[in-house]
C-alpha cells in the first residue's frame, strides 16, 4: 500500500525555538518511517512581512540545519525551499479564484499581523493562506502536522480544495490537520505562544547558561510571589513545559511541590531548565557539527527540490487541464 503523503512547513523567520521543535518537528520526525514525508523552508511566506533580503539566505540554511539537527533526516524525507518550487505561486493564483475574500479577511493570523504591521497591510499578508493551501494541495498532501494556531489555516485548505472540486472535478484531497501533544506552546512571558518575533522563545540551539538566564525570569503562577505561596501548577507555563521535556518523576514533584510550596519557583525552574538541556544537548551537538558542512545542506535542498517540482509540475499540469488552460 502506498504511504500517506505528508506535507509541513515553518518560515525562514529567525532562529528555530522549541515551540516550532515540540509543536510541528518532534512530530514529523515521528511519521518519517511510515510516510512519505515532505517538509519545506517556506520563505515566499517570510517575505509577507518586513525582512532583510541580506540575510534571507543565512536563515534558510539555518532552518534546513536545524530541522536535520532535530532528526529530520533527509534520508528519509525530502526538504526543500519553497521559492525553489515556484509551481506553489502559479497554483496560488488558480486557487485564489476560487476562494472569496470574505475567507481570508475572517483568518485571524491576518486579523492579528495586520494589527502588527499596521502601515504596510500587503495583499501577501492576505493571500498566505491561499499559498499555504497552495503548499499543501500541490502535493495531495493527506496529513499535514503542525501547531494549534495553524488550524484555522488547515480549514481554509480543506475549503479551497473542497471549492475547487466542486468546480473543476475531483482533484485534490482534503487534508487532515494532525496536532500533536505541545498544541501551543506558551512563551516565556507566560501569556502569548512561544514565537520568533515576540522574542519569548527558549532557541533549539540555547546554551545552557543562556536558557538558565531566559527562565529564572520567566512568568510563573502570578499568586506565588513569596517561596511560601501555595501556587496552582495548572495555570503555570513552566509546569506546561515541565510536560513536554520532565520525567514523571520529576513531574510529580514540581507538581506536589508547587501545590504544598514545598519548593521555590526557582527550583522548579531549575529541574525544568536541565530536562530541557537533557534533550536538546545532543540536538545542539548535531546542529554545531552540520554547520561547517555547508555543501552537504545545500545538496539535500538541490535533491528535495528536484523531487518536490516533478511531483508539483504534474498536478499543475492536471489543474490546467482541468480548468481548460492547457492547449
Ligand atoms: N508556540 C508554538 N507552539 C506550538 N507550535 C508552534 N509553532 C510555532 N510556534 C508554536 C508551529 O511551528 C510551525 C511553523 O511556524 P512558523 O515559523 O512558520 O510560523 P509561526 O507559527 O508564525 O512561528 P513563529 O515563531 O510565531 O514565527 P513568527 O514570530 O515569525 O510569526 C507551525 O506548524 C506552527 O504551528
Amino acid at each position: 500500500m502506498a504511504k500517506k503523503r505528508v506535507f509541513s512547513g515553518i518560515q525562514p523567520t529567525g532562529i528555530l525555538h522549541i515551540g516550532n521543535y515540540l509543536g510541528a518537528i518532534k512530530n514529523w520526525v515521528s511519521l518519517l518511517d511510515d510516510h512519505d514525508c515532505i517538509f519545506c523552508i517556506v520563505d515566499y511566506h517570510a517575505i509577507t512581512v518586513p525582512y532583510e533580503p541580506a540575510e534571507m539566505q543565512n536563515r534558510i540554511f539555518d532552518a534546513a540545519l536545524g530541522y536535520i539537527a532535530c532528526g529530520v533526516d533527509p534520508e528519509k524525507c525530502s526538504i526543500f525551499v519553497q521559492s525553489d518550487v515556484p509551481e506553489h505561486t502559479e497554483l496560488t493564483w488558480y486557487l485564489n479564484t476560487v476562494i472569496p475574500v470574505a475567507y481570508l479577511e475572517r483568518m485571524t493570523q491576518f486579523k492579528d499581523k495586520s494589527e502588527q504591521f499596521r502601515d504596510n497591510v500587503t495583499m501577501g499578508l492576505l493571500d498566505y493562506p491561499v499559498l499555504q493551501a497552495a503548499d499543501i494541495l500541490i502535493y495531495k498532501a493527506e496529513i499535514v502536522p503542525v501547531g494549534e494556531d495553524q488550524s484555522q489555516h488547515l480549514e481554509l485548505t480543506r475549503d479551497v480544495a473542497r471549492k475547487f472540486n466542486n468546480l473543476y472535478g475531483e482533484t485534490f484531497p482534503e487534508p487532515r490537520t494532525l496536532i500533536g501533544k505541545a498544541a501551543r506552546v506558551v512563551g516565556l512571558d507566560g501569556q502569548a505562544k512561544m514565537s520568533k518575533t515576540l522574542n519569548n522563545y527558549i532557541s533549539i540551539t540555547e546554551l545552557p547558561e543562556e536558557m538558565w538566564k531566559k527562565l529564572s525570569v520567566a512568568v510563573t503562577d502570578p499568586s506565588r510571589k513569596r517561596r511560601k505561596d501555595t501556587g496552582n501548577p495548572d495555570i503555570c507555563n513552566i509546569r506546561m513545559l515541565h510536560a513536554l521535556f520532565s520525567i514523571e518523576k520529576e513531574q510529580m514533584y514540581v507538581v506536589e511541590g508547587c501545590r504544598s510550596a514545598g519548593i521555590g519557583c526557582l527550583d522548579c525552574k531549575k529541574i525544568l531548565s536541565d530536562a530541557i538541556s537533557r534533550e536538546m544537548a545532543p540536538i545542539r551537538e548535531r546542529y554545531e557539527q552540520l554547520k561547517s558542512d555547508r555543501d552537504k545542506i545545500l545538496t539535500v535542498l538541490e535533491e528535495g527540490a528536484k523531487r518536490c517540482r516533478e511531483i508539483a509540475q504534474n498536478t499543475i499540469r492536471e489543474v490546467k487541464k482541468k480548468m481548460g488552460l492547457l492547449r
